[in-house]
């Protein structure tokens, strides 16, 4: 008997956490006593196919993402998996699949589930819709503004160009979703806020979908997904699955951002810096907030739905890492030309020594490289340069503070105070590899910086589930 109390109480309980990411999945068991991860797995889902159409369009193949996601989650221990209590998912945001939903688990297949009856799906990156084509869109009730590649816009696309298309499907949501309806037999998709809202045509407030502004501009209304919260239930497992019981329970599906920043921001009043490709810094808004009534084309900072009705504050910048990556290849460019050779990382790992002993520069670099969103045409620029200010160390030391500078400039440091932000987390792969721009970092907010947290979706989506469940 007491030996049987020992084991009982010594049997762990894990949470899988999937993310079904733009270019590789990843599953994770997050051991739910500890709040620890247990085990990890990812795979490239090579997933993307060419546009032969000439619409710029960006697609990905269903069917591969889920043999992909199928063969990620079997390279997770066997025992672990049978002692897995609940699911969650999260994924990249904005994009929009489309199935024929049947009731029942018409999905399964053993451990394999198989995409049937639906499309490819249509990412994020899609740039199918032109400036014109959107603003031929009526105006949305939110505080959101529609883009290229968010899902109402590509339905409104394909209503328009390719109107038979949609008729051979009955159900639409993100890839997460259509996960989260495979793995539990659901005839509809049920959708949470955090990726309703990145599609576009959601009133975060009521939580509702502008459903008679789009009636009434044609919309096929009957595609829009159900709505859950965030962080809730939307079914169970419909039968085993890896060694997982029927009858687990499944998280509605999550948004990617929100979930890495679930991973990292350990009190509220952290605020997360990302530098990785582009940067993004945010932090959570106080509980009553809420956002304006229209979209503000002119803020530099958006407000994204987080749980219980609260909101991150995020400002994102194209301009990260890619930067410094761009400023290595033009010298790289440049040696070649002048017959030296040298790789890419070596000639990195030099340039940052020579700016770790250049501490501060006068020449000044605005590093736009890739305009703004809001300006496309407004690009980079150096100035205040002098004979003595042009060593190396003096550029890569510029053009890192240019970074800090140009995301500091979209969300001043005292608007962070005013929020009651007191610690930044630092993440992200350029920050991890570049001393110089750390110390940039730490130039830029008078907060305590920290580093080396764990940033991840599919660990996010596991600790969202083991802190509400
Ligand atoms: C959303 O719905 C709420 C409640 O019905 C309403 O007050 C608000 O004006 C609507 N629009 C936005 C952008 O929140
Ligand atoms: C950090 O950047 C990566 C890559 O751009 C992105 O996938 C992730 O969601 C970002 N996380 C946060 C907390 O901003
Ligand atoms: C920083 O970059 C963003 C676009 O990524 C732009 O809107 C903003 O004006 C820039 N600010 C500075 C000071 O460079
Ligand atoms: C430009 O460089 C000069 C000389 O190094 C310096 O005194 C001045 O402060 C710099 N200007 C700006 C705007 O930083
Ligand atoms: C930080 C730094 O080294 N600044 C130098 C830039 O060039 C001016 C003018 O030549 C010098 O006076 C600064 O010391």
């Amino acid at each position: 008997m007491l030996k049987h109390a020992v084991l009982v109480a010594g049997m762990s309980n894990f949470i899988l956490g999937l993310d079904v990411g733009t270019t590789s999945v990843k599953a994770i068991l997050l051991e739910t006593g500890s709040r620890s991860v247990a085990a990890s797995q990812s795979l490239p889902t090579a997933s993307d196919l060419s546009d032969s159409s000439g619409i710029k369009a960006k697609e990905q193949d269903t069917g591969q993402i889920i043999d992909t996601l199928s063969r990620c989650i079997g390279l997770l221990p066997k025992d672990k998996l049978q002692h897995v209590c609940s699911i969650g998912v999260s994924g990249q945001m904005h994009g929009v699949l489309f199935w024929k939903a049947k009731s029942g688990c018409d999905w399964s297949n053993g451990d394999f589930f198989t995409a049937k009856d639906t499309s490819q799906l249509i990412t994020w990156q899609d740039g199918r819709c032109s400036s014109d084509f959107l603003c031929s869109l009526p105006k949305p009730d939110s505080h959101l503004s529609v883009a290229t590649g968010f899902g109402c816009a590509t339905i409104f696309w394909y209503m328009k160009h390719r109107p038979e298309f949609l008729e051979d499907f009955t159900v639409a949501g993100t890839i997460q979703d259509y996960v989260v309806s495979m793995l539990c037999g659901l005839d509809r998709c049920a959708m949470t806020p955090q990726n309703a809202a990145s599609w576009g045509f959601f009133n975060t407030s009521s939580n509702q979908w502008n459903k008679n502004i789009l009636k009434e501009a044609g919309f096929p209304v009957h595609l829009l997904p159900q709505c859950v919260p965030s962080g809730g239930l939307a079914g169970q497992t419909c039968s085993a699955w890896h060694g997982i019981p029927a009858g687990t329970p499944v998280g509605g599906a999550l948004g990617d951002f929100q979930c890495s920043v679930y991973s990292c921001m350990s009190v509220r009043t952290d605020a997360v810096l990302n530098i990785s490709t582009s940067a993004q810094l945010t932090f959570a808004m106080p509980a009553d907030f809420r956002p304006p009534d229209s979209p503000q084309s002119a803020s530099s900072i958006s407000y994204f739905p987080y749980f219980d009705s609260s909101y991150l504050a995020v400002a994102a910048s194209l301009n990260g890492g890619n930067v410094l990556s761009t400023f290595v290849e033009m010298l790289t460019g440049w040696m070649k030309e002048l017959g030296a050779e040298l790789s890419d990382s070596c000639l990195y790992e030099k340039l940052i020594s020579c700016a770790l002993k250049q501490e501060t520069s006068d020449l000044i670099m605005s590093p736009t490289l890739l305009g703004e969103r809001h300006n496309p045409i407004r690009l980079g620029q150096v100035t205040n340069i002098s004979a003595s200010n042009l060593s190396l160390g003096h550029v890569t030391r510029a053009l890192c503070h240019g970074v800090l500078n140009n995301i500091s400039s979209m969300m001043p440091v005292e608007q962070l105070q005013r929020a009651g932000v007191s610690r930044i987390v630092g993440s992200g792969s350029a920050l991890a590899r570049n001393e110089v721009l750390r110390q940039e970092v730490e130039k830029a907010f008078p907060q305590q910086v920290v580093y080396g947290q764990n940033v991840d979706s599919a660990v996010g989506v596991a600790m969202v589930l083991c802190d509400r469940l």
